[in-house]
């Protein structure tokens, strides 16, 4: 006959075993699920994604030192342009593969810039693509690329700003053409995250962008 010592450690083997499990599909990755297709009151994006959220695009870059949103000591109208993006949900997200286009590249088919192989968001973290340049600073923590493509090219007059996910399938779209032409700063969801779109200045007075943070320039 067995032990009473055996069936407990039977059971502590069991409930670990389980513990694991459960653990495991916690950590793991998952797509991003569409959970609203409803337009914004702005009508500037098509779909709305839990888990995966455009929060942030600078088209047009301020005149002088303000302009300089990548940081790198010089205002480029091309290079210091940048798109922002938040994982929401509460798992990490696999955007390896994922790809930005402006209307030009998306004609034909080459992407402005595609995220690399391993490039894994942290629940709440956000990620930056710039145009270009030598993005510098901390960005509150996020993930900072520099276009692949060398440039993400968003035309103030008119623009239109595709995601797809690494399936090719796109994601959502934003329409630069009914927004102001020479805004000098960007426009970001306010609140963050769940906000319509507003120009960054009217969500934090004297703020023009927030590239990794949220508009009062606090971490995500
Ligand atoms: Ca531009
Ligand atoms: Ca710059
Ligand atoms: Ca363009
Ligand atoms: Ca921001």
């Amino acid at each position: 006959m067995k032990s009473k010592l055996f069936y407990k450690i039977l059971h502590i083997t069991f409930f670990t075993i389980l513990l694991c499990t459960v653990n495991i599909r916690c950590a793991k990755t998952e797509d991003v699920v569409l959970v609203d297709n409803t337009n914004d009151s702005t009508s500037t994006i098509d779909t709305i994604y839990y888990g995966f959220v455009l929060n942030e695009v600078l088209y047009d870059p301020p005149s002088g030192s303000p302009g300089d949103a990548n940081g790198d000591g010089i205002r480029d109208a091309n290079d210091d342009e940048f798109v922002e993006l938040i994982n929401s949900s509460a798992n990490s997200l696999d955007i390896s593969g994922y790809k930005l286009y402006d209307a030009d590249r998306l004609s034909i088919n080459t992407a402005n810039h595609e995220f690399p192989a391993n490039t894994i968001l942290n629940p709440g973290q956000a990620v930056v693509v710039f145009g270009g340049g030598t993005p510098t600073g901390n960005f509150g923590g996020s993930l900072v690329f520099a276009a692949s493509g060398q440039v993400l090219n968003l035309n103030n007059s008119g623009d239109v700003l595709t995601v797809k996910n690494n399936n090719d399938s796109v994601l959502f779209s934003f329409d630069v053409t009914s927004l102001s032409n020479n805004p000098n700063e960007s426009y970001t969801r306010f609140p963050d995250l769940y906000g319509n779109f507003t120009q960054h200045d009217s969500a934090s007075t004297g703020i023009l962008y927030s590239p990794g943070t949220r508009v009062d320039g606090t971490d995500f």
